[in-house]
């Protein structure tokens, strides 16, 4: 589906391309400390999948929850969480969003509606579920924004997610990011059906499909979809079509993409396509771009500092925030 119909300020766009590159280099940042084992345990990097985010950070309302799964450092910046406490939770710091316990996985920050930062993939879609049960028991005009993988699609609580909510006409906004890959396993070798928007047509949620590889794009049909759950119409689908640059996580080096094929995501690059349209649109200039560079390299190397601090958790935390009988 092609949809063109922004509210977007020319200060809006400029900032959504400064907020791309942030992720982007937050990013590169946190590949940067894995290798030098300053980041332990997994490690899954969202590059390539910016305008994901950035498309719900302009078209969601502050009220609105976000829940995905491990992929989670870009969607939990898009919830304006403090970059240094999400950094410093990958470095096990005391002053990570989870006391440095949960790490990259298991970001989350409740104040600013973000939940996580879950592992078992598709157990978030039903968390999320139970999100917006809680939004229409509270009547607080919020939509829980659920998002899985094309992989997490495919488990079966998804379905049971997917009744429930059009059975309780919930205000949930399901997103299937698409990026073709589930660890090493393409869609087509594990997915009896290579789209996902139609997924939820048994349950008749409604879907459709865009091109994640543009900003404007994303937004819009982010924006629309909240905009009918607001106005009452249940539950809605969109499958996002995107691509991860980088392997599934630190340790796998990818080797299961043609070269081709990643070339040809990368000619697509979000980032590059937004900086095209100002450009070409005289929304900004070179120096513009220059100055955003400048500021997003001078704040990375803030968090950097503030994650490599932070002190680590103290002993005893390991007995807090745990179930035991
Ligand atoms: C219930 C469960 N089964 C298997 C795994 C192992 N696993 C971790 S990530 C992953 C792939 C999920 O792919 P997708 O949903 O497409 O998300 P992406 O990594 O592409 O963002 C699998 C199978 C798991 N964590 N949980
Ligand atoms: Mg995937």
């Amino acid at each position: 589906m092609s949809i063109q119909n922004t509210k977007l300020s020319n200060d809006d766009i400029i900032s959504a391309y400064e907020f791309m590159l942030f992720i982007r280099r937050f990013e590169e940042k946190a590949s940067e400390l894995y290798g030098q084992g300053k980041i332990g345990g997994f490690c899954h990097l969202y590059i390539g999948q910016e305008a994901v985010a950035c498309g719900i950070k302009y078209a969601k309302s502050a009220n609105d929850k976000i829940i995905t799964a491990y992929r989670d450092h870009g969607l939990i910046l898009a919830c304006d969480c403090d970059p240094k406490s999400v950094m410093a939770e990958l470095t096990g710091r005391i002053d990570g969003t989870s006391l440095g316990k949960g790490g990259s996985m298991h970001i989350f920050d409740i104040k600013n509606n973000f939940y996580g930062g879950h592992g078992i993939v598709g157990a978030q879609v039903s968390i999320g579920t139970g999100l917006g049960f809680a939004a229409k028991y509270k009547s607080d005009n919020s939509v829980s924004i659920t998002l899985m993988g094309d992989g997490a699609a495919n488990q079966g609580q998804v379905y049971e997610s997917f009744n429930m909510a059009k059975l309780w006409n919930l205000p949930v906004l399901y997103i299937i990011e698409n990026n073709g890959y589930a660890m090493g396993t393409s869609v087509k070798r594990s997915s009896s059906t290579t789209s996902f928007f139609n997924r939820g047509i048994s349950f008749e949620i409604p879907g459709f499909a865009v091109d994640g590889m543009d900003f404007f794009t994303v937004y819009d049909a982010i924006r629309i979809s909240l905009d009918k759950i607001r106005n009452g119409s249940g539950p809605q689908l969109i499958e996002i079509i995107t691509y991860r640059y980088r392997g599934h996580s630190m340790s796998d080096p990818a080797k299961y993409r043609t070269k081709d094929e990643v070339e040809h995501f990368k000619s697509k690059d979000p980032i590059q396509t937004l900086k095209k349209h100002i450009l070409n649109n005289n929304i900004a200039n070179e120096i513009i771009f220059k100055e955003i560079d400048k500021k997003i390299k001078q704040k990375i190397n803030d968090i950097e500092k503030f994650s490599l601090e932070s002190p680590l958790p103290n002993e005893n935390l390991l007995y807090e925030h745990i179930y035991s009988n």
